[in-house]
């Protein structure tokens, strides 16, 4: 199981002393307009113009109200996710589903997992997607974004967990203990008021090259404007492989009573669309580079986001 309290004191000093190095956040208001959109498309309801990327799942919710998503399950003692009937798959409380599908690329192959989510504001409820590399032995889960609302003060963050702690009340971390602690990166900073992810969507990316060592996740609005883009620590344990299919989480939690705070009105987190795309590696140059060269710092505006 995934940790559901917040974090100890120093891994968020850790992951936000890591997060100083890499993360490069883009005023809003200085960003370029969106002005890539195709005719007709609106920046509400569609998926960031891409090139090269193909597609390899795509769920946009659009299904009757209360109906629940064919694409994917429920967890076992879970509750499921259904339809709202205007084209969003509300992920209520204790609610959690997996997709059906899994994938298992091969080496070299560029993945970008990527969903358009709106947070819940309350104080009781944590919410996530992530991609699950279902090997308890080596999870290598990447957290795209997971929440815990306006009122906790880890607010929004990403990351990646190589171990699982089942014991989080003994007050020792046997993950950290191992040499496999969480990397975890807050950027709720980054956001502006008015537009923080309670109060609007963004499209939350994670892409990664399958056997690759780096993950490099950002969020955007529907224009292509960034909030951040943060570049992993290089770590090839945090990236699939190629041996296992990943698949994709959606959940919401309650926070342990102890740390639950009461407020805000909207306890789902509201999903627009889900989708992940791929670029295959060239079989006549096989030696597909990595998503960034771990040696360069990388200005944002040149992180390959599409
Ligand atoms: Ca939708």
């Amino acid at each position: 199981m995934r940790p559901v309290v917040v974090r100890g004191r120093r891994t968020r000093v850790l992951a936000g002393l890591a997060l100083l190095a890499v993360l490069l956040p883009v005023p809003l208001a200085s960003a370029p307009a969106g002005a890539t959109l195709p005719a007709g498309d609106t920046s509400e309801s569609d998926p960031a113009p891409t090139w090269g990327w193909e597609p390899l799942f795509f769920d946009g919710f659009d299904g009757p109200a209360g109906e629940a998503p064919a694409q994917w399950h429920q967890m076992p003692g879970w509750d499921l996710a259904v339809q709202n009937g205007q084209g969003q798959l509300d992920v209520g409380h204790l609610a959690q589903i997996r997709s059906t599908s899994g994938w298992a690329l091969p080496a070299g192959t560029q993945v970008r997992v990527t969903a358009s989510l709106l947070m819940p504001d309350t104080g009781t409820n944590y919410t996530a997607l992530w991609v699950q590399h279902p090997d308890p032995a080596d999870p290598r889960e990447i957290d795209v974004v997971e929440s815990y609302g306006p009122l906790k003060p880890t607010g929004v963050q990403l990351g990646s967990h190589l171990c699982y702690d089942e014991t989080l009340d003994d007050g020792v971390d046997e993950c950290a203990a191992a040499g496999r602690a969480p990397e975890l990166f807050p950027v709720t900073q980054s956001f502006v008021p008015g537009a923080l992810p309670w109060e609007a969507f963004w499209q939350y990316s994670a892409a990664f090259t399958v056997g690759g060592e780096q993950v490099v996740y950002d969020a955007q609005d529907g224009s292509g404007n960034a909030a951040y883009t943060v570049a992993s620590t290089p770590d090839a344990r945090r990236v699939p492989g190629n041996a296992l299919p990943f698949h994709l989480r959606l959940s919401n939690k309650d926070v342990d009573p102890e740390y639950a705070v009461p407020g805000g009105v909207r306890s789902s987190m509201l999903v627009d669309w889900v989708s992940v795309e791929v670029k295959y590696p060239d079989p006549a140059d096989p030696e597909v580079p990595p998503i960034l060269d771990p040696a360069t710092p990388v200005p944002p505006s040149e992180v390959p986001v599409s």
